[in-house]
């Protein structure tokens, strides 16, 4: 039967078959602010990978979706696991699924009265992300955490909403896995 071959993910590496469109590497360098050890950031090399994301190539406008996977590095900042950068989409009401691929962390969301809250992210884990909620991915683990992410393409990033950053903070003290809740102001 004539039929066509849909991109896919492999699920050893959590790398999409086909050669796409997008790819958006973040480096520490790109990072200023977003960890609370501005000493260790400094220490570490401006050009050492963080997170990358590839995205397929899909249709844009309203009620097109977008289709991308962020691959995240194992590692910390001082204490403070590697993040994502964390964003509220611009069009608030507009929610999100992650998928997890590879590797295991947690996924940090936040509604827009500051709480905040963590799941645990894992192959197979599925994550709803409501609208009006900030989300960022958090590598715990030692290995690259992949998610897959699927999200409207009219919903667009608000970095600025949270430059303040979330609620909570995920560090490794005592060899333990520990989030702290920050205080503000
Ligand atoms: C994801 C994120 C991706 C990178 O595709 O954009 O994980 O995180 P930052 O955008 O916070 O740097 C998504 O949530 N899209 O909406
Ligand atoms: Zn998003």
């Amino acid at each position: 039967i004539p039929s066509s071959m849909p991109p896919g993910v492999a699920f050893l590496s959590g790398q999409f078959t086909a050669e796409n469109g997008i790819k958006k590497i973040t480096r520490c360098g790109d990072l200023s602010g977003v960890f609370y050890d501005r000493a260790a950031w400094q220490a570490i090399p401006v050009d050492t990978p963080v997170y990358r994301v590839e995205m397929l190539r899909s249709p844009q406008g309203e009620g097109e979706l977008f289709v991308g996977i962020t691959h995240l590095q194992p590692g910390r900042v001082g204490d403070e696991f590697y993040m994502t950068r964390g964003h509220f989409h611009q069009r608030r009401e507009q929610g999100e699924v992650y998928f997890g691929l590879r590797g295991t962390g947690l996924l940090l969301l936040q509604n827009e009265q500051g709480v905040a809250r963590l799941e645990q992210i894992s192959p197979g884990s599925v994550h709803i992300i409501p609208g009006f909620t900030a989300h960022r991915l958090i590598n715990t683990g030692s290995e690259v955490l992949s998610a897959l992410a699927v999200w409207p393409s009219v919903a667009g990033h608000d970095y600025a909403a949270l430059a303040h950053g979330f609620a909570l903070r995920v560090i490794e003290q005592d060899g333990k896995i520990q989030a702290k809740e920050v205080q503000h102001g």
